[in-house]
């Protein structure tokens, strides 16, 4: 770690085996009026992420690559793993007590699993389920980025619980199933890394309190869109290729995201004419990913005034222009923008 803004614990934690299970309970624990659920819920996103972690790596085998031929809501071709990832979070969250609401990429429609008349305090989660997926038949990095909000009872519309700004998340979060499998959680305390030892089958926790680097100069966009940029963010991408920086794109967003987070750089998805919201969705891409971005020291903004978190929400599956990593490249690119 070479921040002075180390995590108090960081030092020592290569001397301990802490299993992401105990840490979700050690957070518990550190909270005492929890009741538990939310521990629940973030262990029932771990056990979703070890399976879907093993039928990614076992798809070219098991003949699972590919499309199954539909398209999901966004219009996207649905890859079989997107369908079955998507299948695996569904039926995990749905024996937790906890799960009010579950809203994902792939659904057209939120999913109510309960009501907020029990006592027991409940949660929307929010998830999508294979992010970069047509990355898949290619053995690229892909991920499942997750989202959660607190259930609001006595609403009109149960699923109108889920329209609450990126700023009122309780926990975020995404799975990387990259050259290894990593968890990484923020719960509002840092951010914290877990990977998965699949001879044990369980995440371990690696880093604790990351913070983003400054000065890495490296941008991640697609520049095959660069036509439809605005003018400010060409002038970036000229400034930037003047003055020594390097280009990364994976085509997946929790790739280039979790590169930014321990390395450092910037990530953009910005608005294009054809897309002048951009391609990223808000609730459960955007929100999670500045939540975690925020908390490690970075900055993460849908235009030149507005943090992703501070964007009001009106639909579910609504986009956001994404300009988010470490806070010294981002001012950079802020610069270049109009007004
Ligand atoms: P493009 C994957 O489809 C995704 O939603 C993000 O994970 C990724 O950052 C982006 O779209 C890639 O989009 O237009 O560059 O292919």
């Amino acid at each position: 770690m070479n921040d002075t803004h180390e995590h108090p614990a960081a030092g020592r934690e290569a001397l301990r085996i802490t299993t992401l299970q105990a840490h979700i309970l050690e957070q518990q624990a550190n909270h005492p009026g929890a009741s538990g659920t939310l521990s629940w819920i973030l262990s029932a996103l771990s056990i979703s992420a070890k399976i879907i972690a093993d039928r990614v790596r076992r798809a070219r085998l098991e003949n699972v690559l590919g499309s199954v031929g539909t398209e999901n809501v966004q219009g996207e071709v649905q890859q079989k793993l997107d369908v079955l990832a998507n299948d695996v979070l569904m039926r995990t969250l749905a024996g937790r007590e906890g799960v009010a609401i579950v809203a994902s990429e792939e659904n057209e429609e939120p999913v109510i699993l309960r009501d907020g008349s029990h006592s027991v305090p409940r949660y929307c989660v929010l998830f999508d389920p294979l992010d970069g997926s047509s990355n898949l038949d290619v053995c690229g990095g892909v991920g499942t980025i997750f989202s959660i909000l607190e259930f609001q009872p006595g609403r009109a519309r149960a699923e109108e619980s889920l329209l609450q700004p990126g700023a009122r998340q309780i926990a975020a979060g995404y799975v990387l199933y990259g050259s290894s499998t990593v968890f990484v959680l923020t719960t509002g305390g840092g951010v914290d890394l877990f990977v998965l030892d699949p001879g044990i089958g369980a995440f371990m926790r690696v880093e604790r309190g990351l913070r983003i680097p400054a000065g890495n100069k490296t941008y991640s966009v697609n520049e095959g869109h660069r036509a439809g940029f605005e003018p400010g963010l060409r002038r970036y991408l000229d400034w930037a290729q003047a003055h020594g920086y390097s280009s990364r794109y994976t085509g997946a967003m929790v790739g280039d995201v979790h590169r930014i987070l321990l390395k450092g750089g910037v990530f953009l998805y910005p608005s294009t004419q054809k897309a002048p919201e951009g391609k990223l969705r808000l609730m459960y891409e955007a929100n999670p990913m500045a939540m975690i971005i925020e908390q490690a020291g970075g900055k993460a903004m849908a235009g030149p005034h507005r943090r992703i978190l501070e964007v009001p929400p009106v639909g579910v599956h609504q986009r956001t222009p994404v300009i988010l990593g470490a806070a010294d490249q981002v001012d950079a690119v802020l610069a270049h923008l109009g007004p």
